[in-house]
């Protein structure tokens, strides 16, 4: 029985979170995933639009995920790999190289990152669409007016 760690906050899960953890449960039988907690995220600064309860319960219903745990600070890895008799710790190829210390106590891969979606790029659309939403029905209510105004 081979067994996988990744950690990530997987918020607005997308694609590319999807391809990494299939991607690193092919590597294996189990994958166990750790999703960051509101609190940690803080620590990472970042902040997620869906909570630690709703990002765990998203990646627990992923066929290709087999258990979740949380993630509370980045020292828990080692401590985990032991608990969890991990044999392998794999993470996108955005952290190349930053895990490389844990290959004393198990095999450490790195998966490429798919290209072109990111959380931050989804929150960053969702705003844009809704100022641009605002502002047509702001627009749209303007013109109302007139044309009531207009019929006296
Ligand atoms: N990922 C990916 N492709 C993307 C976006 C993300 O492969 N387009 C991968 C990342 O490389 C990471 C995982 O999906 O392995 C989760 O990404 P995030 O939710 O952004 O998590 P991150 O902020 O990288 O936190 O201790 C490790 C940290 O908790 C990782």
């Amino acid at each position: 029985m081979t067994t996988v760690l990744t950690y990530g906050t997987f918020d607005l899960l997308h694609i590319g979170h999807l391809n990494i953890l299939e991607g690193l449960k092919a590597k294996g039988d189990k994958l166990i995933v750790g999703v960051s907690t509101d609190e940690f995220n803080q620590q990472k600064g970042k902040r997620s639009l869906f909570s630690y309860e709703q990002r765990a319960r998203m990646i627990a219903g992923l066929k290709c995920v087999d258990m979740v745990i949380p993630e509370e600070h980045w020292q828990q890895k080692a401590d985990d790999i032991k608990e969890f008799d991990v044999d392998i710790f794999g993470m996108g190829s955005d952290w190349q190289g930053k895990f490389d210390h844990l290959n004393e106590l198990c095999e450490v891969i790195y998966l490429p990152r798919t290209p072109d979606v990111s959380s931050t790029n989804l929150k960053n659309a969702l705003s844009v669409i809704n100022k641009k939403s605002i502002q047509d029905i702001k627009n749209g209510l303007d013109n109302l007016y007139d044309i009531v105004k207009a019929m006296g």
